[in-house]
């Protein structure tokens, strides 16, 4: 039986890995834009960040009807670039397609959706006709409003913003991958921001069935195509024993999405370039060992740990050299009031510097 990703060394995981699955349709056209972008801030000398942002998927079927999602609605990713972009960065914005995007977050879900803050233009006194139809932003959000367009705007005219689309977790590693190479004439003016949910376990290409898996009989004719195997096999449709004459049960045996934050560290990216990444868990009892464990094995720069149900506001920074442990926390009084999280109230030029209150040091 063929090694597992898992068990081989990066170099030959990431040579295994690539050539199994056909680049996404998308990649040359992105390389394109971000290898333009990417030359108009060499020279002007401008530091550009890397920022992933959203969920992942995992294909079940290689005419995909079903997929594993990881969590990630993008906020912390989309909030992160609209603070990298007032520090003076440029950011190329590698997002789960339709996840939360820089400046558009701010009216995009139910609860804010952009629809609230219009209204149809007031009668213009004295106007022939005094109704001719326009909408404007309400009174009581044309401060807020205007502010964001004018971020926007200027992050749109000056070509500050690469937005980039993936969905499967293969997809995310080939945009990755090239970013990273793509980057390499930026050196130490390169950093990447790693907060994309990457999926941890996947279904190697070479044991994906093609059509929908089927969860009832069909005709005999049809079992061999749409064949999903039997016990044994990686997928497999099988009898609920507990209840003979159901429906099938599904079977499905995934294989760990080799980390190729390695191979980002040590090969992708430029010389002397800064790599964050995240560490996301549920139990709080794992998160900083977690969190370590990733800075010791791919030997970056920093990891940024946060809790499911908490990572609104906070976060634990886990850094190579002193104080190694940070947590950096929003005040109580202000989290009813957070509609993002962490970055937009401390803000993320506070996170970098790494002296912002309000922060607490865990005892
Ligand atoms: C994160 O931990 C992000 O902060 C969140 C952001 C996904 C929690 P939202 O988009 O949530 O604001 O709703 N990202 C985790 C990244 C991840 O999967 N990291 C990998 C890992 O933990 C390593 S790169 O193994």
């Amino acid at each position: 039986m063929a090694p597992a990703l898992g068990d081989m060394e990066p170099a030959e995981a990431e040579s295994v890995y690539f050539n199994e699955y056909p680049p996404p349709k998308a990649l040359p056209k992105h390389e394109a834009l971000a290898r333009a972008f990417i030359e108009l801030h060499v020279e002007a000398n401008r530091r550009v960040v890397l920022v992933t942002s959203g969920g992942t998927t995992v294909p079940l079927e290689t005419q995909t009807v079903r997929f594993i999602d990881n969590f990630s609605a993008g906020t912390r990713g989309a909030t992160s670039a609209e603070y990298f972009l007032q520090q003076g960065y440029a950011v190329i914005f590698l997002h789960r397609q339709y996840s939360l995007l820089p400046y558009s977050r701010h009216y995009s879900h139910s609860t804010n959706c952009f629809l609230d803050f219009m209204d149809e233009a007031p009668p213009v006194v004295g106007a022939a006709n005094q109704d001719d139809g326009s909408i404007v932003v309400r009174d009581e959000y044309q401060d807020q409003m205007r502010d964001v367009l004018r971020k926007y705007r200027y992050a749109k005219k000056n070509n500050r913003l690469l937005l980039l689309p993936f969905t499967t977790v293969a997809e995310y590693m080939f945009e990755l991958r090239s970013m990273a190479k793509l980057m390499r004439p930026l050196g130490p003016n390169a950093l990447f921001y790693l907060a994309a949910a990457v999926s941890d376990f996947f279904i190697p290409r070479n044991r994906m069935v093609e059509h929908k898996i089927q969860s009832s009989e069909l005709p005999p004719e049809y079992e061999k195509d749409s064949a999903v195997g039997g016990e044994g096999d990686e997928i497999y449709t099988g009898e609920n024993e507990a209840e003979p004459g159901s429906r099938k049960k599904l079977v499905i045996n995934l294989d760990p999405v080799p980390k190729f934050l390695h191979r980002l560290v040590d090969g992708w990216a430029p010389d002397g370039s800064m790599v964050v990444s995240f560490k996301l868990e549920t139990d709080p009892a794992l998160l900083v060992y977690k969190a370590r464990t990733a800075l010791q094995r791919y030997s970056h720069h920093l990891v940024i740990g946060n809790l499911l149900s908490t990572r609104k506001w906070e976060v634990v920074f886990i850094t190579p050299d002193a104080p190694h442990e940070r947590w950096i926390r929003v005040p109580k009084a202000r989290r009813s009031k957070s509609i993002s999280g962490v970055e937009d109230q401390v803000g993320l030029a506070e996170i970098k510097k790494g002296g912002a209150a309000p922060t607490e040091t865990r005892q």
